[in-house]
């Protein structure tokens, strides 16, 4: 459908409405190589602060492997589109990933009165969408792609904002043919409430299981655990468990070095391995801060009393 292929802003319904919708599509794209990276940036339609919230994805099943949603400042492009792989990136400032589709897995909903803060005020002025395109068999009839997403917005100000808190390691090795190396991160925090209520993990292809926690008065709670080798979508997380000032955020990665004949690093190519746990939560908009970040190797001492599920590798 060829109007698939816009990428619009729709106006409210009803005059006075104070809600709309952005279409994010690919322009009618043809990726000619498997695991093809495409990014688009769009910037957000109004110089007012507005809101996400909801997410409507539209992708071929077939050929889309996952699609990623960031907001930033200052896009690495804002031609048509281009290649995003692991050479050019998204954002030239610091970015923040808002959603995440992947195949076969169930997209996440924003709870209610929820909402990511956008716009020139916010810091974020674009929306950039990443689409990994995988097996392009698909594309043999050299049909044209408009995956994509619908956003649905309001200026309606929220009671509470969306964020990202990210747990990273950023100096990980992994010796060749070791069984097992764990990637410990963990960091105060020193903030408002946040209420996490998503998860997503991410590692490439040597990590086995990645695991967040809080820890309040030397106990771990679970927020969310999972396989980095199932699709890296938003998972729900345990919505019991809060963070507030004083308590500790922990992340741990478990990865084999199995199969390699040399040393793994941290980096961008999919030789290179990665350790994240990113934490979706709101926070009252009163003090809203929409981006966290812990990149601190954990203690020792500190990952002594880890439970022992985040040693336990997830099948998949
Ligand atoms: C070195 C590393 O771990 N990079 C991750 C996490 C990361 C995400 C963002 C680092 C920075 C960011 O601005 I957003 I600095 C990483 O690149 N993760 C990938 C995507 O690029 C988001 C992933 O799929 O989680
Ligand atoms: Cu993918
Ligand atoms: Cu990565």
């Amino acid at each position: 459908n060829p109007s698939d292929c816009v990428s619009r802003v729709r106006p409210p319904q009803l005059f006075n409405s104070q809600n709309f919708t952005v279409d994010l599509r690919m322009p009618g794209v043809l990726p000619t190589e498997s695991d093809t990276y495409l990014c688009m940036a769009f910037p957000v339609p109004t110089s007012r602060d507005s809101y996400i919230v909801d997410f409507l994805p539209h992708a071929s099943m077939d050929t889309v492997h996952h699609m990623l949603l960031f907001g930033c400042q200052t896009p690495v492009s804002t031609s048509s589109y281009w290649d995003c792989g692991s050479v050019q990136g998204t954002c030239e400032d610091e970015s923040s990933i808002m959603y995440a589709w992947a195949r076969n897995a169930p997209p996440t909903k924003l709870p209610k009165d929820v909402g990511f803060k956008v716009g020139r005020n916010s810091g974020m002025s674009y929306f950039v969408l990443q689409i990994h395109y995988g097996d392009v068999s698909a594309f043999r009839d050299h049909h044209r792609d408009c995956s994509g997403l619908t956003l649905r917005m309001t200026l309606k100000p929220q009671p509470f904002i969306a964020g990202i808190y990210l747990l990273m390691s950023v100096d990980t090795v992994i010796l060749p043919g070791k069984k097992v190396t764990n990637a410990d991160v963990a960091c105060d925090y020193d903030s408002y409430p946040i209420y996490p209520f998503a998860f997503r993990t991410h590692t490439h292809s040597l990590g086995k299981v990645v695991s967040g926690y809080r820890i309040r008065d030397g106990k771990w709670s679970l927020i969310g655990r999972q396989s980095p080798q199932l699709p890296q979508a938003f998972y729900p997380a345990n919505k019991d468990v809060t963070v507030r000032y004083g308590d500790t955020m922990a992340a741990r990665c478990v990865f084999s070095g199995e199969g390699r004949i040399s040393k793994t690093y941290i980096g961008g190519t999919s030789n290179d391995e990665m350790c994240n746990f990113y934490m979706m939560y709101y926070m009252d908009s009163k003090h809203a801060v929409p981006f966290m970040s812990c990149m601190e190797t954990g203690s020792k001492e500190l990952f002594r009393h880890i439970p022992a599920e985040a040693n336990v590798p997830i099948a998949v």
